[in-house]
């Protein structure tokens, strides 16, 4: 079985982050280790205040010590929501030491959506994980932290020229392989990628559907990470995650 270590928060309620990313990934066929980041009762995002957390970032040390002694190896590492600056440089240290170069790294850098940056985070948190972007080789923001990445304004509907040149953008955070969710063509929604060292592009496109639905970003990643796990090739991954969110 192939295997794939996510590492993100449990979200108590939500149908976010590990709650979403264990049974997709698992329903995908492929071994799913966990290392939960922290716990809160509910997601950050709009809809809930008051939401508790509980850091567990010493945990994700010792964890990834009894790893290393064990020799576990990973297929992909793929990690999601992270709390905090430190949590950020303990996933850089976690790739060090459990990247390999027949395995590959996904980071989905959760900073926003609509425009607007999640409760908690802050600039320093925002450089952090651009430099967390350049270990990945495959990051999957949304616009919105695409526009936190880069410094540029938000797009509303970003359509493919526009999608295009944010890629290409995006590779210069040193990620040769960017994946942007919520590009627009008409009346239909979807995602671009961008393979640098072919300079190819790719989109897939569905149904836009008129609705905020918490949560999406995270199914993505999980799709996307599984289905490219299951060596289906750029293409297959993203055409997987467009059509199973819509
Ligand atoms: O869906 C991403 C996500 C995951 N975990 C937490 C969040 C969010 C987005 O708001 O708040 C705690």
């Amino acid at each position: 079985m192939k295997k794939i270590v996510t590492i993100q928060d449990i979200s108590c309620f939500g149908k976010c982050s590990l709650t979403v990313a264990l049974p997709i990934i698992s329903a995908m066929g492929i071994e799913t280790a966990v290392i939960p980041t922290a716990v809160l009762s509910t997601h950050t995002g709009s809809g809930f205040t008051g939401y508790t957390f509980h850091d567990l970032s010493g945990d994700i040390t010792s964890i990834s010590e009894h790893w290393k002694k064990l020799g576990l190896e990973f297929d992909a590492i793929y990690t999601g929501y992270l709390g905090s600056d430190s949590q950020i440089q303990i996933m850089s240290d976690f790739f060090d030491d459990f990247g390999k170069d027949d395995n590959f790294i996904v980071v989905d850098p959760v900073l926003g959506d609509s425009g607007k940056l999640y409760a908690g985070f802050t600039d320093k948190f925002i450089s952090e994980m651009k430099r967390l972007c350049a270990k990945a080789d495959y990051i999957l923001p949304n616009m919105t932290e695409a526009s936190f990445l880069l410094d540029i304004p938000y797009i509303e509907n970003c359509n493919e020229d526009s999608a295009k040149e944010v890629l290409r953008r995006l590779t210069e955070l040193g990620c040769k392989t960017p994946i942007l969710t919520g590009v627009r063509s008409g009346e239909l929604h979807g995602a671009a990628a961008y393979d640098s060292e072919r300079n190819e592009f790719y989109f897939s496109y569905s149904k836009h559907i008129d609705r905020h639905l918490h949560g999406t970003g995270d199914i993505f990643a999980s799709v996307f990470t599984g289905t490219v796990t299951l060596g289906k090739g750029l293409q297959k991954a993203l055409d997987m995650s467009v059509k199973y969110i819509s």
